[in-house]
């Protein structure tokens, strides 16, 4: 198999795999489906198609990303870090020396050539065309997420845009306001390259919005690449197969075939409105803040289009999924730059930005400083506030033991560094939006060499005497509980863990 190849191959693929439930009783997009999905994902629940919401005649689909499985079965791989691999061979590529190495390197720049999208003549996602006052984005079952969200929210859209100076494609994932039957406001942070492409335009950017895509285009446009790089090129590559595009009624922009809903229109420049409040994946509401409009010039889409969406809020919610295949996809890139880093985790509970722990393979002094600097120097990695830095044979998806090794390798005074920078958009703890402090943390061991005393050696069982106890195990009689590993709390005693913390 391959990665499904528009929306209705991955419901159909996930409803054969037991991870879809249809339901069929009549719901209100205004906040009772959020409370419906929030129990669904907090639960590791299946994907969920609404084909029954008050007022639309289309399907709501949510949390079509909600587990780990379902984020790698929508690429078609056995894991995550499955998909990492994929692009770690292909940018780690070497010249081939045998017949059979060259047979191999031929694939892999065969699936280099089928990134680039292709042009189509018709496509399904202009089987119906709405013109005009016809177009109307009241038809659609667009989620008001939250109370206090000022409107209902465009949550899972492609938003195509292109830099009027390179003419370089840019798809981003931004949410949209609704302000009404034919306007938006789109949610363009300032670091972003949609911004960048409005930013640099004259009078009014052409903008094309895809929703209800393939999984992995829909992925793609969460992906942070750097400007130049088209990520229909990354979906292309990671789907196997090239992104087919049409070219749309009423704006030159190319639009991806198989989309469900496309919504074509422009934004002028000078007109901005005031978007939010809106609970967003920081855990809290965003306050009202300036963004530019978006005007509908037309609607197309498949007949009983599909229309997508997710919800953010408190972590841990469906984003989290594209945020950990993000984590995953990148690690290859981030070590053509940074090769001493071994790992990293991106923590869910974080919201992603708030903090990042880092393994290295450690070299040389402040060499846990250098890599700290390296990612406050690396694209979106650049706004993470918190960054710890561990040895090598740390594993850093395991929280237990950072934190065991921040209490242990750590004198606050000598490994704390405490610096400024750029940080998120959307986070509220800096006393000034945009810009403010952030810290690293160095956990690695340390020695004289860094002006410290004789670092003492860990403790470990002998390989010999771990081999004979397990060989002998039986023989004690000793009945364990798989699941309380080395008397840690483990994540199956809940109630017990809410009670230490009264
Ligand atoms: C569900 C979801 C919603 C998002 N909403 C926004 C948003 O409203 N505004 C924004 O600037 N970025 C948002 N992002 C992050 C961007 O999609 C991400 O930074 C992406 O890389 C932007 O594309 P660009 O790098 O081409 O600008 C969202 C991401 C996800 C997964
Ligand atoms: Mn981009």
């Amino acid at each position: 198999m391959s990665p499904p190849r528009d929306l209705r191959e991955w419901i159909a693929r996930l409803e054969r795999e037991g991870e879809l439930v249809r339901v069929t009783a009549e719901v209100d997009a205004d906040l009772e489906t959020t409370e419906i999905n929030d129990r669904t994902v907090k639960a590791g629940g299946p994907a969920l198609l609404f084909e029954n919401v008050k007022g639309s005649d289309h399907p709501l689909l949510i949390n079509q990303f909600g587990t780990e499985q379902r984020m790698s079965m929508a690429f078609d791989a056995p894991s995550l870090d499955a998909v990492a691999e994929k692009l770690s061979d292909v940018l780690e590529m070497q010249p081939p020396q045998g017949l059979m190495e060259k047979m191999r390197g031929l694939q892999k720049l065969k699936s280099i050539a089928d990134s680039r999208p292709k042009t189509v003549r018709s496509a399904p996602c202009q089987e119906v065309v709405l013109e005009g006052e016809d177009a109307s984005l009241d038809l659609l079952p667009i989620q008001k997420c939250w109370p206090d969200d000022a409107s209902a929210f465009i949550t899972l859209p492609a938003v195509i845009t292109h830099d009027p100076r390179s003419g370089v494609r840019n798809v981003g994932m931004y949410r949209m306001q609704k302000l009404g039957p034919r306007a938006t406001a789109m949610h363009w942070q300032i670091h972003k390259d949609g911004r960048a492409d409005y930013l640099a335009t004259d009078g009014k950017i052409e903008v094309a919005v895809a929703l209800g895509l393939d999984p992995v285009t829909t992925y793609s446009a969460s992906a942070p690449l750097p400007k130049h790089i088209d990520e229909l090129m990354l979906a292309g590559f990671l789907r196997g197969e090239p992104v087919e595009l049409v070219r749309a009624k009423t704006v030159g922009i190319e639009v991806p075939a198989n989309a469900e809903i496309i919504l074509e229109g422009y934004i002028p420049k000078d007109e901005l409105t005031d978007e939010g409040p809106f609970g967003d994946h920081t855990g809290y509401y965003t306050p009202p803040e300036k963004f530019p409009v978006f005007h509908l010039t037309a609607m197309t889409m498949r007949r009983d289009a599909i229309y997508p969406s997710i919800v953010v809020g408190k972590p841990p919610q469906e984003d989290a999924w594209l945020g950990k295949a993000t984590e995953r996809i990148f690690l290859p890139a981030i070590r053509m730059t940074v090769p001493e880093i071994v790992d990293y985790d991106l923590p869910i509970a974080g919201a992603f930005h708030n903090c990042c722990i880092v393994s290295i393979r450690k070299a040389f002094p402040g060499h846990a400083q250098k890599v700290m600097h390296a990612i406050w120097g690396l694209g979106m990695l650049s706004l993470t506030k918190a960054i710890v830095v561990v040895d090598e044979w740390v594993d850093v998806h395991d929280y237990e033991e950072v934190l065991f090794r921040v209490g242990a390798n750590v004198d606050p005074q000598r490994d704390v560094l405490i610096t400024e920078g750029p940080l998120d958009h959307l986070d509220h703890a800096p006393t000034r939006q945009f810009y403010g402090g952030k810290m690293g943390i160095d956990a690695t061991h340390k020695g004289p060499e860094e002006g410290t005393r004789e670092w003492p050696p860990e403790i470990e069982m002998t390989p010999e005497v771990k081999a004979l106890v397990d060989r002998r195990w039986s023989e004690y009689g000793i009945p364990l509980d798989a699941s309380a590993r080395n008397g840690r709390i483990s994540q199956s005693s809940r109630p017990l863990r809410r009670l230490l913390r009264r």
